[in-house]
């Protein structure tokens, strides 16, 4: 397996050989030789994905419980599932995606469903390099439904909404700061607002606090709202419907969206590139500036002077 040629990965993305596809996973993720390669093949050769959703919310909130139960419907209709759960703790502690991987093994040995947890290496909760990387070999891998798991909730989050094509984002009744998180920009980037565990009396409240929020805005920009109780396989339907209302909303979007996922991605490569260089360039100015012998802000010209852009 170490030895396999990136001709050899690149024809087995091209077949469907998921040995392959986590091969070429592996090599995107720790960032080695023929990453690049990878990259440019599976840019130029994505195929149609029929949905891409972003699910996100605090740990324990149950996306990867609901995950198992969206990829049984998805499965019922034959379609070919792929999962992206990212976990920053994961390849690290280990204990986080062996939830991931409990939660989802009645899939194990479904050929139709592949799931791969990362870590979300460098970004600050949000999704990394990495996770959008991994998603373009999932988009020119085919399959027909990717569903994107990751934590937290928050500003870094926002980015997520330009690579997938929904955003839901998990609530759960009794914490008291999910009004909160509504409110605070969440809405921006949520399309979908599940309620998750809403076998809890609190649930009911939540519901009607979340609507009474989105109150004041014009209908068809009020998130939608769904309960559930992904550990009982209740309000998965429901999903399903709001998935459908969100895709129909999104659809005079697209080319909005393409144009600011394009912007992000150049510019995140971009930034990635230089942010490596500069931090040692920054530490080195640090000692003359902490002498006395120059100030921060002849520091900052010197090495912007060093980085040169020709126009
Ligand atoms: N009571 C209740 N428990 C749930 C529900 N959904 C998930 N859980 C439980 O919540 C825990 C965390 O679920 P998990 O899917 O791993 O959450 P994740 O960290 O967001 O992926 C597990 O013990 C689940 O069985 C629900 O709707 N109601
Ligand atoms: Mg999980």
């Amino acid at each position: 397996m170490g030895n396999v040629t990136l001709p050899k990965i690149i024809e087995g993305l091209e077949s469907g050989d998921r040995r392959l596809l986590a091969k070429a996973i592996s090599i995107v993720e720790n960032q080695t030789k023929g990453r690049e390669e990878l990259l440019e093949y599976s840019y130029t050769h994505m195929k149609k994905t029929k949905l891409i959703l972003g699910i996100t919310g605090a740990g324990g909130s149950g996306k990867s419980t609901l995950i198992d139960k969206m990829i049984n419907v998805f499965r019922a209709e034959g379609q070919a599932v792929g999962v992206i759960a990212v976990d920053p703790s994961s390849p690290y502690t280990g204990g986080a995606v062996l939830g991931d991987r409990v939660r989802m093994a009645s899939h194990n040995t479904d050929a139709g469903v592949f799931i791969r947890s990362l870590g979300s290496r460098g970004a600050f909760g949000g999704i990394s390099q990495g996770t959008k990387d991994v998603l373009y070999l999932y988009k020119s891998f085919g399959f027909d439904a990717i569903l994107v798991e990751s934590l937290g909730v928050g500003q870094a989050e926002t980015e997520i909404t330009n690579f997938v094509d929904i955003t839901a984002v998990l609530l759960v009744p009794g914490y008291g700061d999910a009004i909160q998180m509504a409110k605070a920009g969440i809405q921006e980037i949520a399309d979908i607002f599940i309620i998750n565990k809403s076998d809890r009396p609190e649930a009911e409240l939540l519901y009607q606090q979340l609507l009474a929020t989105f109150d004041s805005l014009p209908p068809d920009k009020q998130p939608l709202v769904v309960k559930t109780v992904a550990s009982e396989n209740i309000g998965i339907t429901e999903l399903f419907g709001a998935i459908k209302t969100a895709e129909k909303r999104q659809a005079p979007n697209k080319d909005l969206k393409l144009k600011a996922r394009v912007e992000c991605e150049i510019a995140s490569r971009v930034r990635s590139h230089f942010d490596s260089k500069l931090s040692v360039q920054v530490t080195r100015m640090m000692i003359p500036v902490l002498k006395g012998e120059l100030t921060p802000f002849q520091a900052a010209d010197q090495i912007s002077s060093k980085i040169s852009i020709k126009e």
